[in-house]
């Protein structure tokens, strides 16, 4: 095994938190601050309310914001570091551009800028308006994420825009717009307070959303009972009344059995299902042949736990159900979401107190984000760019005729496969890093270097932006005013704390600069966010992620306004359907049959073991922010492959030996984690790293054909032990960094 020139905590303490606690002058410790400034985490969809403490221009620490309702002060690791962005070495402070032999060069903004507009007109004017692609992301603003949509369609005139989004909230999209007509969880999180039962299904809450589980404590300490389906023992499902273990991609064989079971033991909600809803006999009798043994034989979780699952769900009077990416990152993805809203429209329980579903969003704006116009299918208000009234209505908000208003362009990972075909031959990228977080990565990289033209928008140099001709220097959350809509569906603020630092800019700014260069100016004028929040407003007038009555002084008074909120006098609507009256054209929730479908790649022979990918507490998305700060790798340095003692025992794998994985797209290599806590047939890995230490090398492409989700949550792999020990620090953790 290769030696890294330093050790992991040389390279750790370069990086290291310490950076801003340098004594200075006059003080034994930390400076006193000039501000503190009231904002939110930039990083997951909890949006944790945070006070940024502020010196000379620079965020120097940060202090818990007491009174912000979700999360009164609470933190966790990555909401405590990540102050540790702003004043980083790696933060780039000016534009960079590729020289062909030299790598990348300072470049002025004036010159970077001609380069970009000039080779989108060349390469418009060459192959046609949509080869050139824009792909966008939701760690952006609300803001941010509109001036993306209309910059796409208005000022390059391209249908080809998408986001990251498409890679995590789209399946619990479309399943909640068919379902209820409107995609936004139904009630706030202290409603799991007092709910009699709650399932938590596919989300490893305690790691990937760790200030939600004080809801689930407090609703735990009222008697709640909890039923979590995860084909790991997450530590949420070490405390739960009942774990089921369900084999990846199988939810929906589980959730057909336990309605059948509903029905069979008439546990139904029959006012509410013949008032309320459409669908219901249809969706039952599709699930008629769904014994719990057939269940149990599917999923391979023990029959008496789904029964009493069963039982449980069926007997409860209050509820909330929760769900996440474990099984919406499926091929039917989906399915899974519809299977788990019909088992909530069966009981009835939703639209009162204590009553809820919800998806939990992942990214920091992942709920707003879907809403405001920046997925290839899609207008503000969460409109859909192929309904006529939906697109004059838009056009005329910017004052364009509907007809030069450009269609449904491709999703994320169908722009990678239009490029591998030559159709895309020039990108520009914001906030998202698709060479780590797709799946199939050298496929991906493959498509980066065949495109004639990339530019990419960061203010890290990324993976990806590794790849690009041209990279701008943007701008982190605490640097541009703005807002985001939390996973409650809570329209908060974030405040600009500093000033981007040396020459980068902000990413509004930028946009801004592109579009009037491309010609655009007169479209894309903007005193300041608040004018483009106004905008938007009046965009999403009517829509059903309707922002019209909500304004930042609104947000400021209330800490927080929940959509849809249509007019300025409406206090917002923090719990939906209380009125019983759906977002879909009759009014009625929907039922939706689910069929039981196999995952695309199952298990055989030569690709034995189940591969499933995720998330570890200490690292966020493609890691291209977590893996610059010095404690959060200590936490966890490396992916670590985790895999059963009687799996390991199969193949002699020892603790720590090194694993080489196999599956039909590549091959990686992970030290082995051998833990009881994982079924035996599947293994998990970590996606946050990069190069060599990528899960995506191993993961596939085949999409959910509703949302276009790729399947990450499953495929089929082959083990192989290497018979070297590797100890911390001698890996390849840090080799692409
Ligand atoms: N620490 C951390 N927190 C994060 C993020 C992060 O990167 N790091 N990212 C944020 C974002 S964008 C997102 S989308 C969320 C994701 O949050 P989660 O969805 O909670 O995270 P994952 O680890 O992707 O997957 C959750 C669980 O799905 C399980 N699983 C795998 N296959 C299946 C299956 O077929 N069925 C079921 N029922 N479960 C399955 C896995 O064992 C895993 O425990 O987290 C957000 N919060
Ligand atoms: N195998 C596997 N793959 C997965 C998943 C999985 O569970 N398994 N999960 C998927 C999911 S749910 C998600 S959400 C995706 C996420 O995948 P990505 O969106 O690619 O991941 P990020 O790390 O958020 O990439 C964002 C990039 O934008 C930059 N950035 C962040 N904020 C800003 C900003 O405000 N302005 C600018 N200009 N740049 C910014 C960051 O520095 C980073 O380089 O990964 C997906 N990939
Ligand atoms: S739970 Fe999410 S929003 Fe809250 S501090 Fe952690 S990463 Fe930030
Ligand atoms: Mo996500």
């Amino acid at each position: 095994m290769a030696k890294l020139p330093a050790s992991p905590e040389k390279l750790i303490s370069d990086f290291g938190p310490h950076l801003n606690y340098a004594p200075q002058e006059g003080y034994p410790g930390r400076d006193e601050p000039d501000a503190s400034v009231k904002t939110h985490c930039c990083f997951c969809g909890m949006q944790c309310g945070i006070q940024l403490l502020v010196k000379n221009n620079k965020v120097v620490g940060f202090e818990p914001w007491m009174e912000f309702p979700f999360n009164e002060g609470r933190l966790c690791p990555k909401g405590i570091q990540r102050y540790l962005q702003d004043n980083h070495p790696d933060r780039l402070l000016e534009p960079l551009q590729r020289v062909e032999g030299e790598g990348f060069k300072p470049v002025s903004w004036d010159k970077a800028m001609d380069r970009v507009t000039s080779e989108i007109q060349r390469i418009q004017d060459a192959y046609g308006k949509d080869a050139f692609a824009v792909l966008s992301g939701v760690s952006l603003t609300n803001e941010k994420s509109y001036l993306m949509g209309k910059f796409a369609r208005v000022a390059i005139k391209t249908s080809n825009l998408d986001y990251n989004g498409r890679l995590c909230m789209v399946s619990a999209g479309a399943g909640n717009k068919k379902a209820f007509g409107l995609d936004r969880t139904s009630n706030t999180y202290a409603d799991l307070e007092h709910a009699e039962v709650i399932i938590v299904a596919g989300a490893n809450v305690s790691e990937t959303f760790p200030t939600l589980t004080h809801w689930l404590w407090r609703a735990r300490d009222n008697g709640a009972k909890l039923i979590v389906i995860d084909p790991r023992v997450i530590p949420l499902a070490r405390t739960a009344d009942i774990h089921l273990p369900v084999k990846p991609g199988t939810d929906s064989a589980l959730y057909g059995a336990m309605l059948k079971y509903l029905g069979d033991h008439d546990m139904l909600d029959h006012d509410f299902i013949n008032n309320h809803t459409t669908g219901f006999e249809e969706t039952l009798s599709a699930v008629q042949d769904y014994t719990l043994e057939w269940a149990a034989a599917t999923t391979g979780i023990e029959i008496e736990k789904i029964r009493q699952a069963a039982e449980l769900w069926g007997k409860a009077k209050t509820s909330f159900l929760l769900h996440a990416r474990g099984i919406e990152h499926h091929s039917k993805g989906v399915d899974n979401v519809l299977g788990c809203i019909n088992l909530v429209l069966a009981t009835g329980r939703i639209g009162r107190p204590y009553c809820g579903y919800g998806t939990i969003t992942g990214q920091g704006n992942g709920q707003g984000g879907r809403e405001q116009g920046h997925k290839c299918d899609q207008l503000p208000g969460n409109r859909d760019i192929t309904n006529p009234e939906h697109r004059a209505y838009v056009a005329g908000v910017w004052g364009i005729p509907e007809s030069e208003l450009p269609g449904k362009g491709l999703t994320a990972w169908e722009l990678i496969e239009a490029i591998h075909r030559g159709e895309v031959k020039g990108l520009l990228s914001i906030c998202f890093n698709p060479l780590v977080s797709l799946p199939n990565n050298n496929y991906v990289r493959e498509a980066l270097e065949k495109l004639e033209f990339y530019v990419a928008i960061d203010f890290f140099l990324s993976e990806t932006a590794r790849h690009a001709d041209i990279v701008l220097a943007g701008s982190l959350h605490e640097e541009e005013e703005g807002t985001v809509t939390t996973a409650e569906g809570r329209v908060v603020r974030i405040r600009r704390a500093v000033t981007p630092p040396g020459n980068a800019r902000a990413d509004t700014a930028i946009i801004l600069e592109l579009a009037a260069r491309l010609g655009a100016k007169d479209k894309f004028t903007y005193a300041d966010s608040e004018a483009i929040f106004n905008e938007l407003r009046v965009a999403s007038k009517g829509g059903t992620a309707d922002y019209f009555g909500i304004t930042y002084k609104k947000i400021e008074d209330n800490m927080g306004v929940f959509w849809p909120c249509p007019s300025e006098d409406h206090p917002g609507t923090p719990r939906l359907w209380e009125d019983k009256k759906f977002a879909t054209p009759d009014g009625k929730a929907h039922f939706n049959p689910v069929k039981f479908k196999e995952p695309s790649e199952v298990t055989d022979a030569e690709f034995p073991v189940v591969l499933t990918t995720g998330r570890v507490v200490s690292q966020y998305l493609s890691g291209s922010q977590t893996r610059r700060i010095g404690k959060l790798v200590n936490l966890i340095p490396e992916p670590l492959l985790e895999i059963h003692p009687a799996l390991a025992s199969t193949y002699n794998i020892r603790q720590r030996e090194m694993v080489r994985v196999t599956t039909r797209r590549g091959t990686a290599e992970f030290p082995a984690n051998i833990v009881e806590t994982i079924r035996k047939d599947t293994v998990f890995i970590p996606y946050h790293w990069p190069g060599k230490k990528s899960a995506n090398q191993l993961t596939i492409g085949t999409l959910d054909p509703i949302s276009k989700i790729p399947e990450f949550k499953v495929c089929a792999c082959r083990l192989t032990p290497l018979g070297v020990i590797s100890t911390p620090g001698e890996t390849h953790a840090f080799d692409s960094i």
